[in-house]
């Protein structure tokens, strides 16, 4: 039933059944402990009947930080997957969606949508669950598919940048995180 209601810009039914493991999504590893932040999908829904229903699906914390060369671990609750796979994807602040309107007609959820290969008359998984420019996870269009498995990917954008990110199904759902 929630899935029913979900804001898709696309039709995503590729995307929502998909359990796709990230292999792609680069892991932190060796020298030392680097530093990991962590980004969490949740939910807590409100509801008055015969208004409205409030999602409350969302990253948290929205604003994080993030050493380059550092990690971003990426993990979600129960609740955060009630409402199908998310994607988790860089775009220029610019392309944040900000009114209802704007969300119901995200073009770049659009875009990245079907470069992850999600096929809208299909519910196979997106062909491509991780885009990458090839540099690694620093730039507007760089996304990772995320199906609720952990993953961590390692951020390699410049000391100073600050990346915006959203997730395509479900484009309220943004932050940033700032590059130290
Ligand atoms: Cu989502």
């Amino acid at each position: 039933m929630l899935r029913s209601r979900k804001l898709v810009v696309v039709p995503l039914t590729a995307l929502a059944v998909a359990g796709v493991a990230v292999g792609t999504a680069v892991a932190a590893s060796g020298h030392g402990a680097p530093k990991v932040d962590k980004i969490k999908v949740v939910q807590s829904m409100k509801v008055k009947p015969g208004f409205y229903i409030q999602d409350g699906l969302r990253f948290t914390p929205y604003r994080s930080s993030v050493k380059s060369g550092g990690t971003i671990s990426l993990s979600a609750t129960k609740s955060g997957m009630s409402e199908g796979p998310h994607s988790f994807s860089l775009v220029k602040k610019s392309q944040l969606p900000k009114t209802a309107k704007q969300i119901n007609k995200c073009k770049v959820c659009g875009q990245i949508a079907q470069e992850h290969g999600a096929d809208p008359n299909s519910e196979a998984p997106p062909t491509k669950p991780f885009i990458d420019g090839g540099d690694g996870f620093n730039k507007p269009g760089d996304s990772t598919f995320f199906d609720g498995k952990p993953q961590k990917l390692k951020v390699t954008a410049k000391k100073g940048t600050t990346l915006y990110f959203l997730c395509v199904i479900h484009p309220w759902m943004q932050g940033s995180i700032k590059v130290k």
